[in-house]
């Protein structure tokens, strides 16, 4: 059995930590049968981020090297439909949305006016001393995060429009198709369903969930594969917090 090491489910989405979701994402894509365990401390993680896996003995760390070792040693080939030319498009925008879109969804929660909503949800529980010192140092960590990888250094209106850019060439290119690179789920479905739900299910403000709200093809698109993959987070009822996303 897989065990999947993972931040605690929280806010209504099956995860917050987009890495998460996308490997969760494709070991029900892949159907493959796995436990979870959550972990509120990053650092105990082999590399000190999460995701990661435990298959037999092995450790594997890293949402790609997890999904290219599940592939390998089950035998599961997600893209074996798609063209050299298609599998060039899917990894290119998968790696926009991991290395770029990913950051502007963190400076949203961590730096903008979501903080004090993040901060209660993240660290409410803890015990007092703890939450008054905790969240204050990994918002810096964030901080300086984002600003070693540059993101972090622009205005916030420059920030959001990097965001919305890279919503609308996904939107542009999905146009009417039910998945991302055709008529079936492919792999980067599960890394672009991870970010649309943590953009739209989870109930903090942002200009890219109002532009998500007006897109119509991804906000379907993002329907889809929570009723798909997640039915236990998207009920058919649309009243329903992840249909909704409130905030
Ligand atoms: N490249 C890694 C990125 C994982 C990652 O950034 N995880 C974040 C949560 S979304 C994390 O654990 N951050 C904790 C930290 O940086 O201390 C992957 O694909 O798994």
């Amino acid at each position: 059995m897989i065990t999947l090491y993972q931040f605690p489910r929280l806010m209504g989405i099956p995860n917050m930590s987009p890495f998460c979701l996308k490997v969760e994402t494709w070991l029900r894509m892949a159907e493959i049968k796995y436990e979870m365990r959550e972990v509120a401390d990053p650092r105990k993680a082999p590399k000190g981020k999460l995701p990661f896996i435990k298959d037999q003995n092995e450790l594997v760390a890293d949402s790609s090297l997890i999904v290219r070792h599940l592939a390998k040693t089950y035998d599961i080939n997600l893209d074996a439909s798609l063209s050299q030319q298609e599998k060039a498009i899917a990894h290119a925008f998968g790696k926009m949305l991991e290395e770029h879109l990913y950051w502007v969804v963190i400076y949203n929660r961590w730096i903008d006016d979501n903080w004090s909503k993040v901060r209660q949800e993240f660290f409410g529980h803890m015990p007092p001393l703890v939450k008054t010192l905790v969240p204050n140092m990994i918002q810096k960590k964030m901080q300086s995060d984002l600003n070693s990888q540059g993101m972090g250094r622009h205005s916030k209106e420059d920030i959001y429009e990097f965001g919305l850019q890279d919503l609308k060439a996904v939107a542009d290119f999905l146009g009417d198709k039910p998945y991302l690179m055709g008529g079936h789920p492919t792999t980067v479905d599960a890394t672009l369903f991870a970010l649309t739900c943590n953009i739209l299910n989870v109930p903090l403000r942002s200009p890219l969930k109002d532009y998500l709200y007006k897109c119509k093809n991804l906000s379907a698109y993002n329907q889809r594969m929570g009723k798909q993959y997640f039915p236990d987070f998207f009920l058919d009822d649309d009243e329903s917090v992840a249909a909704v996303g409130e905030g």
